[in-house]
């Protein structure tokens, strides 16, 4: 299925991001919203249930306080997961079908208020380090509509097409994940409820601050070629898939409370979602232990701590 226009490809290659409308209905998107409250055990009609739970420690300092939701395997998320549209538009970036699609969070960035005051950041995921430079990409999918002020994406736009350049001007002993701002414009980009908004890695982005006074809610979705002959990120995604396991790794402290392995339900895969996962294969064929590695790609994949996913 093609999704993208030769306007989006167009505009992708210029800022390094594109948005797909309507990449979920508006169900799916509910379905969501509500699993993040239950999760996360806070009252949607109650502002001050919203700063109850204090936030988990982040290994990737940044985000903390950006309201990171570790849950990865409500059934909720997998149906967005699978959606053939959102299929459709990262094999229209990648130039195949072939894909694997990362077991990922999502975000509640509620309204800053006196005692809670979030900042915001901008960061790459990627190690901007190595050279070449790593390509790769991530998505949001928001949940409701997002104004500039609410807390959502934040970015330099058109970043990826000048980066080896941009480098070339800084310091050698810049932080590779974290760009020095000075010169650069950042853009908070408003986005519909229902908006899948992918950006390559390449580009510096973030969570802003809410200054409104509604939450900020998104599911994490991203795809990446699917390595079916790396044996134990396979498995490691279906064990995950099938006993609601969170993905382990640097920049997400998991979930205390264990909730979803010990409370959560299984999600049922379509066919199309059984390869996103790993479960079956898009080719026959595939030799084992063919490519990739996953504790390299867990030591370097800052990005969603997925494994089978390199950055
Ligand atoms: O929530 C967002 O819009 C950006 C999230 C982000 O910075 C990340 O996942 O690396």
């Amino acid at each position: 299925m093609h999704v993208l226009s030769t306007d989006d490809l167009e505009f992708w290659q210029e800022h390094g991001y594109v948005i797909i409308p309507e990449a979920a209905p508006p169900e799916n998107l509910q379905s969501v919203i509500d699993a993040i409250w239950e999760f996360q055990e806070m009252n949607p009609q109650d502002p001050e249930s919203w700063y109850r739970t204090p936030d988990r420690v982040n290994g990737m300092v940044e985000l903390n306080g950006s309201g990171m939701v570790e849950m990865y395997n409500h059934p909720a998320l997998w149906a967005n997961r699978q959606l053939p549209r959102i299929h459709g538009a990262f094999a229209d970036l990648w130039g195949t079908d072939h894909l694997w699609v990362t077991i990922d969070r999502c975000n509640l960035n509620v309204p800053n208020r006196a005692e809670f005051d979030f900042g915001g950041f901008i960061h790459w995921d990627i190690d901007t380090s190595v050279t070449p430079l790593p390509f790769d990409m991530q998505g949001v999918l928001s949940l409701t509509d997002t104004t500039p002020e609410q807390g959502g994406f934040q970015c330099v736009p058109g970043m990826p097409a000048r980066l080896p350049e941009w480098i070339a001007t800084q310091p050698a002993d810049r932080n590779p994940h974290r760009p020095d701002m000075a010169g650069l414009e950042v853009k908070t980009v408003a986005t519909r409820a229902g908006d899948l908004l992918i950006w390559n890695s390449q580009l510096p982005h973030g969570v802003s601050p809410n200054r409104s006074s509604q939450p900020r809610l998104a599911q994490y979705i991203s795809m990446s070629p699917a390595q079916e002959g790396n044996e134990v990120a396979r498995q490691w995604r279906i064990d995950s898939w099938l006993h609601r396991i969170a993905p382990e790794g640097n920049p997400f402290p998991g979930d205390p409370r264990d909730w979803e392995r010990t409370h959560g339900t299984t999600a049922a895969l379509t066919p199309l979602g059984r390869k996103l996962l790993g479960l079956d294969r898009w080719q026959e064929g595939i030799v084992a232990g063919a490519e990739g590695d996953m504790a390299t790609n867990q030591q370097r994949g800052r990005t969603r701590a997925t494994p089978g996913f390199a950055s």
